[in-house]
């Protein structure tokens, strides 16, 4: 069996940060606007008042201080609470095909290959921009890369997905260089309006380069082991999709975006994550202390603490689990990816590392990988 390997990632940043005192400040804004609409009801006791959002509720419950997005403008517009992102016609690049092409560009660049020497392309993202053709599709078209290409979902745990799926094709010896691509435009289906959430997601993307490790350049990492895991849970859902495009309560109704169970989900996915990551150290022969680095996904900093204290047998610095939350919030499947791609530089040859992602689904994904010379 062939060894798969990572030989690059590469990044796209939005050109928009909007922190979380602007964020707050358009969501108090439309409340109180809310309110004054609905004064009868909330006064005759039929319906709940808006309350306000709090920059250090959102510090202090999740770690985010800002996020990345693709527009801004009507995010922060009190009258909108959406991003607007005007439709393109067919002979443009879509947007979220161009942002993965960038992010893909960036890794392409740093492993030195050119987009023809890519025999597959898998788009691996929470949300699709269209039902077809696939986004990968138009991707692989855009790099000039041949071979074949195709779209996943699996969630935040979209890209250790793509990874393992990429690497079984090169240990199958189906392909030999697989473009993994993340873009994540969570604004998109974020419901700007809902005070326990509004604040979570950015928007970003990422890519992966997977090849087999006797054409891969000079300090690879190599992938010693990848393991999945699903659980069906309501608890993370959104039910917008073609069959419900001309429902009265469709586009823009809140079960039509992202909803959660915010706190069902933090105590029920750390156990999960953590005995899964113990579960696939010990088929491993690993332990946490042979971990250099935990590149964990990035929805929730208080979440992390606690899986990579499970892990590791102690509170993580970090410098063991990096955090990418506080500049870029929840992106969805590239949140490790980012933290991945920004932190490990500084790794020595042998040294050991832990690509973590966990989410909808529920769903997780764990890739070890060992940096080589
Ligand atoms: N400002 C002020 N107060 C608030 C706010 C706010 N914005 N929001 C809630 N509060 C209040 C609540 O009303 C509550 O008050 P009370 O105690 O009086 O009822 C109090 O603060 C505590 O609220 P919570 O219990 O909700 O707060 P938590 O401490 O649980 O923190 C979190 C909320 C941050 C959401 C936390 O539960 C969490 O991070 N959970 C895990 C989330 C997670 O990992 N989700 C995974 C989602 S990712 C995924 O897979 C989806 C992919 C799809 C991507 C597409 C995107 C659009």
């Amino acid at each position: 069996m062939k060894t798969a390997v990572i030989s690059a990632t590469g990044l796209w940043t939005p050109p928009h940060s909007i922190s979380n005192e602007e964020l707050v400040k358009s969501y108090n804004a439309w409340a109180d606007s809310w309110n004054v609409a609905y004064a009868a009801e909330i006064g005759a006791g039929t319906v709940d008042p808006k309350t306000h959002s709090s920059v250090e509720f959102i510090e202090k419950a999740s770690g985010i201080k800002s996020r990345f997005v693709i527009d801004k403008e009507g995010i922060i517009d009190p009258e909108t609470m959406a991003p607007r992102i005007d439709e393109r016609p067919n002979d443009q690049i879509s947007v979220m095909a161009e942002m993965a092409v960038l992010a893909a560009r960036d890794a392409l660049e740093r492993a030195g290959r050119k987009p023809e020497d890519i025999d597959a392309v898998i788009c691996a993202a929470s949300n699709m921009q269209r039902a077809y053709p696939a986004m990968a599709v138009e991707i692989q078209n855009a790099l000039g890369c041949g071979g074949f290409a195709f779209d996943m979902n699996v969630a935040c745990s979209s890209a250790t997905f793509g990874i393992q799926t990429a690497a079984d094709f090169i240990r199958s010896g189906s392909a030999r260089s697989v473009l993994m691509v993340n873009p994540e435009i969570c604004s998109g289906h974020l419901n700007f309006t809902d005070r326990d959430s509004h604040f979570i997601f950015g928007d970003v993307a990422t890519a992966v380069l997977v090849e087999e490790e006797s054409i891969a350049p000079a300090g690879h990492w190599k992938i010693l082991g990848t393991k999945l895991k699903t659980e069906f849970s309501n608890n993370i859902r959104n039910n917008f999709g073609f069959l419900n495009r001309a429902a009265p309560e469709g586009i823009g109704a809140p079960d039509k975006l992202f909803m959660q169970e915010g706190r069902k989900v933090f105590r029920e996915v750390v156990p999960m994550v953590a005995n899964m990551i113990a579960e696939h150290l010990g088929e491993l022969g690993l332990q946490g202390s042979d971990l250099r680095r935990m590149w964990l996904h990035q929805a929730n900093a208080n979440m992390n603490r606690l899986i990579a204290s499970k892990v590791l047998g102690h509170e993580a610095t970090e410098d063991e689990s990096p955090t990418v939350l506080d500049t870029y919030a929840n992106t969805s499947s590239a949140g490790s990816i980012i933290a991945f791609h920004k932190h490990s530089g500084d790794l020595k040859p042998g040294e050991k590392g832990l690509i973590c992602s966990f989410g909808a689904g529920y769903s997780a994904g764990s890739v070890f990988v060992e940096k080589t010379a």
